[in-house]
């Protein structure tokens, strides 16, 4: 087929003359994110409340909170042990504590505290660790022995000779839930009064880029979309869109699962979580227990979990919780998590003029929903990362400053 250059159609057509002027490429977006979720949906929002950004669209392949964030167990916390991670998640949690305020929607943050269960010597000593390197940096977090931490949870089992027995606890008392679909529909509506465009069943499938090597437009299954910004938030798929755009992400993805019983009246004051057993468990306002298991052991993007991890989760929660072992459960799912090396997440420029990325939030990233978009957010519209996110590099696997919060991360991979 015979190609004409912009000048070339403009000769043919006799508009060629004084008053003529070649068009500016007129971008459809400032700014594109791709991928629904709640950090995605916050992005947006912060793009167009903090930097004034107007012309943003969200692409979601599927529903908007159909993703991570409509399948985890809300846990959100701050305990984390080193002082770039206390910061980024501790400033998401400050951020927790206005949401419902600031979104106008009511994100029912529950600040019912989170036990984390020590079951050997090691675990104690490690917990104890996270208590003080906490406290030295401003995060709250105390350590309770068992008799403490069966006062603060009643249906804990702390009696001798258990399989997992139960040596103490540490207990952030600010940590606790939200109720996860109305964190995506309460940003999704806040951007979308700010005139956010939030597209659903649109898939990105190409990422295109100028001869300089910017970013220009997105391919998308609803056609091409123009725009010189492309964030990427796509937790799970974000190896394969970044490798639309020529870059190779140092990721790995795996299913993540959970499942929720029965309803019953509420029996169960916190939140119980156990890195060791690889178990953890609340009861939402409905009256689900929540419940959720370790990755799978192998690379994934299956959307379903290994039968044989929760049952191993399911056997633990009953020796913890032997209150519990007639209740019936009633559903259960996975989700794709992507996993860096460190278990510490990427919020940064990508090696592309007009690419970013935030991802490898692994297990752990919808504590972070709030401060991730408000960094992300700054880190896209003036092209530098925040402060706080400033550490959170792709390059920080090849020049070796990692921030390994494998420990932290407080859920077994
Ligand atoms: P998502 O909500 O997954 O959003 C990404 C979106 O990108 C998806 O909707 C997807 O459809 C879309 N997408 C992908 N590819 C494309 C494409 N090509 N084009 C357009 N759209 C695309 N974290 C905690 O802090 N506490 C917990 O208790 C917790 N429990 C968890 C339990 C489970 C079972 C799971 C699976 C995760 C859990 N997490 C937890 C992790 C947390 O859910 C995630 O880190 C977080 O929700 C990620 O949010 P997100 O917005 O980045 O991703
Ligand atoms: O990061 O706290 C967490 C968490 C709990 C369950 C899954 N992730």
């Amino acid at each position: 087929m015979q190609r004409f250059s912009g000048l070339a159609v403009a000769l043919r057509r006799g508009a060629w003359g004084p008053q003529w002027r070649a068009p500016e490429p007129q971008a459809a977006y400032d700014a594109v994110i791709v991928g629904g979720g709640g950090h995605g949906l916050a992005t947006a929002f912060h793009l167009a409340r903090d930097h004034g950004m107007s012309r943003i669209a969200v692409l979601e392949k599927g529903w908007i909170g159909g993703g991570n964030t409509g399948r985890n167990t809300t846990i959100i916390r701050s305990n984390y042990l080193f002082e770039e991670s206390s910061r980024l998640y501790d400033h998401a949690v400050k951020k927790w504590e206005a949401l419902s305020q600031t979104l106008n929607y009511n994100v029912m943050f529950s600040q019912r505290g989170v036990l984390m269960l020590a079951h050997t010597v090691h675990d104690v000593q490690v917990f104890q660790r996270h208590v003080h390197a906490n406290r030295l940096n401003g995060v709250d977090n105390e350590w309770l022995s068992a008799e403490e931490a069966k006062e603060f949870c009643p249906p804990l089992r702390i009696s001798a000779g258990m399989r997992y027995p139960v040596l103490g606890a540490a207990l952030q008392r600010r940590a606790g839930t939200a109720r996860h679909d109305a964190v995506a529909w309460g940003y999704a509506r806040a951007a979308d009064a700010l005139g956010v465009d939030i597209i659903q069943n649109c898939a990105v499938t190409g990422i295109v880029r100028d001869a300089a090597g910017a970013v220009e437009a997105v391919e998308t299954t609803r056609g091409k979309i123009r725009t010189p910004k492309v964030g990427v938030v796509a937790a799970g798929n974000t190896s394969v869109v970044m490798a639309m755009a020529g870059v190779r992400m140092p990721l790995e993805s795996y299913p993540l699962q959970a499942l929720v019983s029965e309803p019953i009246k509420p029996v169960f004051p916190c939140v119980v979580m156990s890195n060791t057993i690889h178990a953890y468990i609340s009861q939402s306002d409905k009256g689900e227990l929540v419940i959720g298991a370790g990755t799978d052991a192998y690379i994934s993007y299956s959307q379903r979990g290994a039968l044989h991890v929760s049952t191993h989760t399911l056997e633990a929660i009953c020796e913890l919780f032997p209150d519990f072992r007639r209740m019936r459960m009633l559903r259960n799912w996975g989700g794709i998590v992507d996993v860096t090396p460190d278990r510490s997440p990427i919020i940064a420029k990508a090696p592309v003029k007009g690419l970013y990325v935030n991802c490898g939030w692994g297990t752990g990233g919808f504590k972070a929903t709030p401060g991730s978009g408000h960094l992300f957010a700054w880190t896209m519209a003036k092209d530098e990362p925040h402060p706080i996110n400033a550490p959170f590099t792709i390059e920080r696997f090849r020049d070796g400053h990692l921030i390994d919060e494998a420990a932290a991360a407080a859920v077994a991979h």
